[in-house]
């Protein structure tokens, strides 16, 4: 390993920094909600796996992704808030609703994030299909709920370790 390589900050899955002490918030949109509950079981059981107390996850509901934005904004302006995952899923319809939405929420958690200095996660699927969707909610391709914790994780890591 080289001396640059030594001082690269590379966490697996396996070695992820403590989370003991974090606390997060779980945002999660009702629409299409055996989607996103079960991306939001795979976020939650992932905080917890890697060490989060239950007591130090909290969750929010809202009624679409749209507003994910806005209840992201209020948990991350919190100050006992470490981090935010935000969790929905926007599938396509016949009509562009669903790309305004998608545009929408993913500029908003990026300002959020940015505007409090905090970890605010983008766990939205925008599916083409329910079938697509729910590959991804803990099917054929994983559950990205369970990412959306795991990114959380390694930015909380990354921020002790640069800021
Ligand atoms: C209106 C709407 C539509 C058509 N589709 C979805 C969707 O697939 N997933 C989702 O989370 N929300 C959807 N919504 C609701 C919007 O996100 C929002 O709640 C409403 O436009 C009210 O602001």
């Amino acid at each position: 390993m080289s001396s640059a390589d030594k001082n690269l900050s590379v966490f697996t899955t396996n070695e992820l920094p403590d989370v003991s002490g974090r606390r997060f918030a779980i945002v999660v949109a009702e629409w299409n909600t055996e989607v996103t509950e079960a991306l939001f079981q795979g976020a939650y059981n992932r905080l917890i796996q890697y060490g989060a107390v239950a007591e130090n996850v909290v969750r929010g509901n809202v009624p679409g992704s749209y507003e994910l934005t806005l209840a992201a904004q209020w948990y991350a302006q919190r100050a006992d808030i470490d981090a935010v995952i935000c969790i929905g899923c926007v599938i396509q319809g016949e009509t562009k609703h669903n790309d305004y939405i998608n545009h929408a929420v993913a500029q908003g958690l990026t300002n959020v994030s940015l505007k409090t200095n905090k970890p605010v996660i983008f766990g939205v699927l925008t599916p083409n299909t329910q079938q697509q969707a729910l590959d991804r909610a803990g099917g054929i391709h994983g559950n990205k709920g369970d990412e959306a914790a795991i990114t959380a994780i390694k930015m909380l890591g990354l921020k002790s370790e640069s800021v």
